[in-house]
């Protein structure tokens, strides 16, 4: 998404347009890509079948249940009699287990993070420098309920449908003058699930209420409206932050595992404090576009600098003194936290 003029001009002026990355999409893949743009802005999410392989999605899955087994063991010493493997409230689920800061956990889910048609689709939704929001797994376990319906920038309090955020929706329109919905509607960030198992009318799978995304504040839906997303395992499902949706009930046997990656605007406080989830010594092995969207990079014009230069090149400076200085594990914790 192009930014307004007066950015535009800024931009240019600190180099933050050459700075920022983009997906860079091949001619080839452009009529393609504008199909699945498309969909979104008429239906408020795409399914994109066969996004990852067969051999991909087991070796997600080996290690989400690695993982469960490492964070259920925690839990339970540090609860004493806690069962672990269960979720914190109602609406993330009590029958529900998720796995936060997967960019910290492994290695493996990264290419999740960085599927080419959804970088795509970030790139026509958002502005360059986007965020990663929130990366985590979401078990949906046999025996629970169906999550309340809510859409995923819902705690922005700015009341829907959205006010412009500055110019950049008139942008949005500028560039997309054919599309129908409401002048006013502008999303904030959006979303993948990512069907680990199968996505079934039974096992929990995403509940969405198509074309919701347009709707205004006094609009709320009815369960009847939403439908199941089933999609094989491999498959993803793209969708805007504005779109009205849910975890299923789960009434079948079996778990339904899904990963979650969400990406904002670069100028919104992420719902995971990426910077802090993941630790310093690990940027080294991580994808570089991947620690940028971590919120290494300095955004547009210079958001996020550490005195004029980049957190990850603030980082490293502070990761050599304190080795130098003999320091590491010597930070003291404030015994009120
Ligand atoms: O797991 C799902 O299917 C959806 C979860 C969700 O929408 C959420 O937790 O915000």
């Amino acid at each position: 998404m192009e930014p307004p003029k007066l950015n535009r001009t800024v931009n240019a002026e600190v180099g933050a347009d050459r700075r920022l990355a983009t997906s860079g999409t091949s001619s080839q893949d452009s009529d393609r890509h504008k199909a699945l743009i498309d969909q979104v802005n008429e239906e408020g999410y795409v399914v994109l079948h066969n996004a990852f392989s067969q051999s991909e999605i087991n070796e997600a899955k080996d290690e989400i249940l690695r993982l469960s087994k490492q964070q259920q063991a925690d839990e339970k010493s540090r609860a004493g009699t806690s069962e672990g493997g269960r979720g914190r409230n109602t609406f993330e689920g009590i029958n529900t287990e998720r796995i936060y800061a997967l960019a910290n956990k492994s290695r493996v889910f990264d290419k999740f993070a960085l599927h080419p048609d959804v970088l795509a689709l970030n790139d026509h939704f958002l502005e360059r420098g986007y965020l990663l929001n929130s990366f985590q797994s979401i078990n949906i376990k046999p025996g629970e309920k169906p999550q309340t319906l809510h859409f995923d920038d819902g705690y922005i309090t700015v009341p829907r449908p959205h006010t412009p955020f500055g110019a950049v929706r008139q942008s949005l329109l500028l560039s997309q003058p054919a599309y129908s919905y409401p002048r006013t509607t502008y999303t904030s960030w959006q979303a993948i699930m990512v069907a680990v198992d199968s996505y079934t009318s039974t096992n929990g799978a995403t509940v969405i209420v198509p074309r919701s995304h347009t709707w205004g504040a006094d609009r709320l839906p009815d369960r009847s409206e939403a439908v199941h997303v089933e999609m094989p395992a491999g498959s993803m499902f793209y969708f805007l932050s504005t779109l009205w949706h849910g975890g299923g009930a789960n009434t079948s046997s079996r778990d339904r595992v899904a990963l979650t990656v969400q990406y904002c605007q670069p100028w919104i406080r992420q719902l995971e404090n990426q910077m802090i989830a993941v630790e310093w010594d690990k940027l080294d092995d991580m994808p570089p576009r991947l620690v940028d969207m971590l919120g290494y990079k300095v955004g547009a014009p210079f958001i996020g600098h550490v005195n004029g230069h980049s957190p990850r090149v603030a980082v490293s400076h502070m990761l050599r003194k304190r080795q130098r200085e003999g320091r590491d594990g010597m930070i003291k914790t404030d015994p009120r936290l």
